[in-house]
């Protein structure tokens, strides 16, 4: 076991105004602040390569994999069609990436309101994209997502919300209104899923964001899994849909993911929807 090491760069994300998380950083790659926010690339030991938006660490080389499968495949495994998808935010890339790893999804419109969050990642995250900006399927927009699915005319069969927390360009995107759009462009079939925030870090908004799903949708089902990142110990995402069943799992889609994966597979897809007796009980009560 080696001896803890406080000496040295260390960045360090404040998580709620009582706890922070920190990591060792040997070298910034990027800082830059751009028209919506501060954007900062780091490189660091323990999690490789990491990316920070106003100071608020968001994706990393090394654990990345645990929060975009997770944020996709439910979705994309359970929606009762996927041919078309929308992902707002994920401007390193790497929900749009998971998306089009699916043979039957047809067409991606990606809404991203920070070019520069794309141009830092693409430079300095390249693998997180991975090819996924060559891909014909994408189609990669550089704009408001809350103005996007407030006036729209395009239907997606799935929406994924990849957005940063509930401050800073993020703050639209958590919202009854917000929600509203989004269930007017999936219809009555269609699935959205949604980071959701840690249910214990982040308490209320946890299940502001569910009761909130719950009036639009009529049905919300949170999901649990862990990202070291995010160092919270427990995170959420949430699959929201007014008829489509989370655990009505595709094998066939799952199957043709299966080898990429390196979290998600159909066990933990179906695991990942029991809550902790916690969350259930304030849930049901
Ligand atoms: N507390 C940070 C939550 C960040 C969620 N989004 C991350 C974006 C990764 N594509």
């Amino acid at each position: 076991m080696p001896e803890p090491m406080t000496d040295g760069l260390w960045y360090t994300e404040v998580l709620d105004g009582k706890s922070s998380f920190g990591l060792r950083v040997t070298d910034v790659l990027h800082h830059e602040r751009s028209d919506f926010q501060t954007i900062e690339v780091l490189d660091t030991p323990m999690l490789g390569r990491v990316l920070a938006l106003d100071g608020i660490l968001q994706t990393s080389e090394r654990d990345e994999h645990w929060y975009h499968e997770m944020i996709v495949h439910p979705a994309l495994c359970a929606a009762p069609s996927i041919e078309r998808v929308l992902v707002i935010g994920g401007g390193d890339g790497g929900t749009a990436r998971e998306v089009l790893r699916h043979p039957g999804v047809k067409r991606c419109v990606m809404v991203e309101i920070d070019r520069a969050v794309v141009e830092a990642c693409r430079a300095h995250l390249p693998a997180i994209g991975g090819g996924v900006w060559d891909d014909p399927r994408l189609d990669l927009r550089f704009e408001d997502g809350v103005k996007m699915v407030a006036e729209t005319d395009e239907r997606f069969d799935v929406v994924v919300l990849d957005g940063s927390d509930p401050i800073g360009p993020s703050e639209g995107l958590f919202g009854r209104s917000f929600y509203e759009g989004v269930r007017r462009v999936v219809g009555d079939h269609g699935v959205f899923a949604l980071q959701s925030e840690s249910p214990t870090v982040y308490e209320d908004v946890f299940f502001d964001i569910q009761a909130a799903l719950r009036d639009v949708f009529g049905a919300s089902h949170p999901y649990f899994g862990s990202v070291y990142l995010y160092a919270a110990g427990m995170w959420t995402w949430t699959f929201a849909s007014a008829t489509a069943d989370p655990l009505d799992v595709k094998a066939e889609r799952v199957e043709a993911i299966a080898e990429g994966c390196r979290y998600y597979d159909g066990d933990i897809h179906r695991a990942a929807f029991v809550p902790p007796a916690f969350i259930r009980r304030r849930l049901e009560g």
